[in-house]
């Protein structure tokens, strides 16, 4: 185990914890505060929820001596991003009765609800689990939910990625009960049943750090498939699934100031056919993980600093070995786009699908849209599923054509039909992360702010007749990277409170990152800059050149 003559504390709290269970049913009980024991709130991560608390409430609470405002966020475990309506009209009822009432669908494909307060998380989790939710590692130092390619019209073999997402996530589930007897009341194996708990994965110490799988289709590169530990690029030959590309050693999170700190995009590292001869592969390379990653220091830990530190063709004859086999050279394939396919689309099958804008997956009612309520009605019908994707949207999906216009009208009557339709180019391309008031790792606004600069920006675009010009925009209050700015044409990345990094050079495809441009801006240096670029790009491009190639040979290579 590399680093183990000087484990980083959560190393410890893992170990002692008897399975994640650590003192987690102590800390429920105690009625004197909000907030959970220190070790605990490393391991209820592990049950997919974090202890937060209202940001925008700490002077308040501080002035009449009150402890912050604690609440939970729970975030749902969801492979392949997928929803009954039953699901949905459950989720509804519960994110009214526990959480903020917002649904937030996540940059992977999930769902996430805030604002828990500890007396309510049990309750929540058992009516997710009348649902057949859970959130089992959908946090901690374990596989995390497993994203793929969100359309269905995008291939017929769409059904056995999906498959395989789900396949993935189950085989990498921790084996221990503890989610089950701590929030779910279930009784704790008796000392003959012990073995059921016994994890040759994780063992008793888990992963160093998060580990993320994705699986994308060409030609879309949707899911962002090279910012993951694990990237699978599915390859269809003579129209049947073949096996898939294996691309190892992505991820985006980065600290201020630290220099060994890097985003890094997945290398290519070999073909795997289709079938348990894959899912073998990805056990192995997550026991590779498990065994060579840097337990020392957490910001060190993740995959791609493994790889860099081993050599990629050190790790290759690593999982050579323990696999038995070398990989066979990856085959061809090409990405030429990497978005939602929004409106109504049908599939190979003549079913109906309609993917709906909701700007930074906020799923509520306000002054603009009646969205929370329209959802609930079209869940109602029991006539549509419900897929989350990537870029924080929704897809209305595997609708009979007779249902359509059922469908379609609900969409119409709350204007979500118009709403989605209008969407600037720029707009509906856009990701921010969730940052204040919930996230602690915030230093700066992102989905509270990033619709306003857009509205800003679309001027800009509007005057040098750049409105329908699809470039990429991701904001992040903080350099983890949570809505993957690394890996967009514009990147704006808080540094403190209303000023932020400025990205350039990133490709429309996810394929290149993007590079640090200028520094600590706020935003009226911010529209100034976008003016400046936007101006000489419209002006200076080749024809069909996007602005993130533009900006890489002009302003990042060219400086
Ligand atoms: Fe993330 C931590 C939100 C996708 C990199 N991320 C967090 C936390 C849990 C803050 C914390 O540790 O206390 C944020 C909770 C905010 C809140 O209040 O809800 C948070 N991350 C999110 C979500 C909800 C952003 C969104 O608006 O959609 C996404 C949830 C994904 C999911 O459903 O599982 C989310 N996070 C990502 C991604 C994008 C991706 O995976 O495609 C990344 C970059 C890719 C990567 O992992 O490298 C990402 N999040 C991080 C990191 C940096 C990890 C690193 O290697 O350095 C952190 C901080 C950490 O782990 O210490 C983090
Ligand atoms: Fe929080 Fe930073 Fe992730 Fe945004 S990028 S959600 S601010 S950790």
């Amino acid at each position: 185990m590399a680093g183990k003559n000087n484990l980083s504390p959560v190393e410890r709290i893992k170990k002692e914890s008897r399975g994640l269970r650590g003192t987690l049913k102590e800390s429920l009980k105690d009625e004197l505060t909000g907030a959970i024991r220190e070790d605990d709130q490393a391991l209820i991560k592990f049950h997919g929820m974090y202890q937060q608390d209202d940001r925008d409430r700490r002077e308040e609470r501080a002035s009449k001596k009150l402890e912050w405002l604690y609440s939970f966020m729970i975030r749902l475990r969801l492979p392949g991003g997928f929803m009954t309506p039953e699901q949905w009209i459950g989720l509804h009822h519960i994110a009214g009765e526990h959480t903020t009432g917002v649904i937030k669908i996540t940059t992977r494909q999930t769902i996430q609800v805030h604002g828990i307060l500890k007396s309510h998380i049990k309750p929540t989790l058992k009516s997710f689990n009348t649902l057949h939710l859970d959130s089992i590692a959908a946090c901690g130092d374990v596989n995390r939910n497993v994203i793929c390619s969100a359309h269905p019209k995008q291939s017929p073999i769409h059904a056995e990625i999906f498959d395989y997402a789900a396949r993935i996530s189950a085989m990498a589930l921790p084996k221990t009960r503890a989610y089950y007897e701590i929030w779910l009341d279930e009784q704790p194996l008796k000392a003959e049943e012990k073995q059921k708990e016994e994890d040759p994965l994780y063992q008793d110490y888990y992963l160093p750090r998060k580990f993320k799988v994705a699986i994308a289709i060409p030609p879309n590169n949707d899911v962002d498939v090279f910012a993951n530990d694990l990237g699978l690029i599915a390859i269809v030959e003579n129209g049947r699934l073949a096996g898939f590309n294996v691309a190892v050693g992505g991820g985006l999170g980065t600290t201020h100031g630290n220099s060994q700190t890097y985003p890094r995009l997945a290398t290519e590292i070999g073909f795997c056919e289709a079938g348990d001869v894959l899912l073998k592969l990805i056990y192995t390379i997550i026991g590779i993980q498990r065994d060579f990653g840097n337990r020392s220091d957490r910001k060190l830990a993740r995959l791609k600093y493994t790889l860099d530190n081993m050599g990629v063709e050190n790790f290759k004859a690593e999982l050579g070995k323990r696999l038995g086999y070398s990989l066979k050279p990856s085959r061809a394939y090409r990405f030429t786009e990497r978005k939602d396919y929004y409106g109504w689309q049908q599939n190979h099958e003549g079913k109906w699908y309609y993917t709906i804008f909701i700007e930074n997956g906020r799923v509520l009612d306000d002054e603009e849209t009646s969205l929370k309520t329209a959802l609930f009605e079209v869940a109602q019908t029991g006539k549509a599923n419900f897929r989350f994707t990537t870029n924080q949207n929704l897809i209305l999906s595997d609708i009979d054509p007779r249902d359509k216009a059922i469908i379609d009208s609900i969409l119409v009557r709350y204007g979500i039909i118009d709403y989605t339709r209008d969407a600037g180019a720029v707009r509906r391309n856009a990701l921010a992360c969730v940052a204040l008031n919930t996230c602690p790792l915030a230093l700066a606004e992102a989905q509270r702010y990033l619709p306003s600069l857009i509205t800003k920006m679309e001027r800009i675009l509007e005057k040098y007749g750049l409105q329908e010009d699809e470039i990429t925009v991701r904001m992040t209050g903080c350099p983890n990277g949570c809505a993957r700015p690394y890996a967009a044409e514009i990147g704006f990345i808080g540094t403190s409170y209303g000023f932020y990094n400025l990205y350039l050079g990133g490709d429309r495809l996810g394929t290149r990152l993007n590079k640090l441009y200028k520094e600590n801006l706020d935003e009226v240096a911010i529209l100034k800059e976008l003016d400046e670029l936007l101006a000489v790009y419209s002006r200076k491009r080749k024809e069909n050149e996007t602005f993130g190639d533009f900006a890489n040979h002009v302003w990042v290579n060219g400086k």
